[in-house]
């Protein structure tokens, strides 16, 4: 144990030394609403709508921001797509932030849900009293090609290309702006809750808001925020891949480190017993992670550990 407890220091030393974070943002992908699939492939998540009837749900990739980042710390915004079938609109993916306006650490709603086609936010649990919790920014506009279908995989800029809006608050009706990012954080907050201070706990790149994405299929190969790259390949979930990088290696062993003989924290290192651990992070744990150790589902998705997301 304490040899354990001694490796545990030495790599948490070179891992520091080494600029190393355990910070940990993560891809999710699905859909709401009827007729939008998200589906896994090779080289990114294919995101699609049906062909327009007023109805169409949507269907998102979604980066999910640990600890969340302050509206005015973000600086640079993009994500990497393959636009296979243009939409209706020729509008690129939407981008959402979505914003803890209310500052209790939670997102009370998110903002794709509200904007699925044909969603009443009263279905979804939005009553008068409770939806003036958390807002969202959103961003869309038609940047150079997206009308068509791209022939390769593109980089869009979320920030400079695009133009926000924001619901009102009772999220029955569209916001007072529509003006490029670098204009309204901060220049024109706070609105409805939101101010630059204010902490973004996931974005959606989305398909289908509106009949501007019916008929459109994308596929997302990656997000990138502030100069950091998060691969939407990783669609697998590894017993011990802490991280969520799709591999058992050293960085989620420091994060299993950090935990050792306490209770949980974020991301848990309590990875049994099954399925959601006994609230400590002792021995059972190392040794789970031990058994997949540099296992790479990425390279190797067909090893038994991998499991689909
Ligand atoms: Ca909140
Ligand atoms: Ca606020
Ligand atoms: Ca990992
Ligand atoms: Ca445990």
């Amino acid at each position: 144990m304490k040899k354990l407890i001694a490796i545990c220091a030495a790599i948490a030393v070179i891992l520091t030394v080494n600029g190393v974070s355990s910070a940990v943002n993560k891809i999710s992908y699905g859909t709401v609403g009827t007729g939008a699939t998200a589906t896994v492939t090779p080289v990114g998540v294919e995101l699609s709508t049906a062909i327009g009837t007023g109805t169409a749900g949507s269907a998102y990739v979604r980066l999910n921001i640990d600890g969340g980042i302050a509206l005015n710390a973000i600086t640079s915004l993009s994500y990497t797509s393959k636009i296979t079938t243009a939409g209706a609109g020729g509008f690129a993916l939407e981008v959402v932030l979505n914003t803890d306006a209310d500052g209790d650490a939670t997102l009370e709603g998110t903002g794709i849900d509200w904007m699925a086609q044909n969603h009443n936010p009263a279905t979804l649990g939005y009553v008068a009293s409770s939806n003036r919790g958390d807002n969202f920014l959103s961003g869309d506009n038609n940047p150079p090609g997206a009308g068509t279908p791209d022939l390769t995989f593109v980089t869009r800029d979320a920030l400079g290309n695009y133009y926000y809006w924001n619901a009102n608050d009772a999220r029955n009706g569209f916001g007072n702006f529509w003006s490029p990012f670098s204009t309204i954080v901060p220049g024109m907050l706070p609105v409805n809750d939101i101010d630059g201070t204010d902490l973004v706990y996931s974005i959606d790149f989305v398909v289908g808001t509106s009949g501007n994405f019916d008929g459109m299929k994308a596929i997302v190969s990656s997000v990138e925020l502030n100069g950091t790259s998060y691969a939407a390949t990783c669609l697998f979930v590894i017993a011990g891949d802490l991280n969520d990088d799709c591999r058992v290696d050293f960085m989620d062993l420091k994060v299993l480190c950090e935990q050792w003989l306490q209770p949980p924290g974020l991301p848990s290192a309590d990875i049994t017993p099954s399925p959601s651990g006994d609230g400590r992070v002792n021995f059972q744990d190392f040794a789970v992670m031990a058994a997949n150790w540099l296992i790479d589902c990425d390279t190797n998705p067909s090893d038994p550990a991998c499991v689909p997301k």
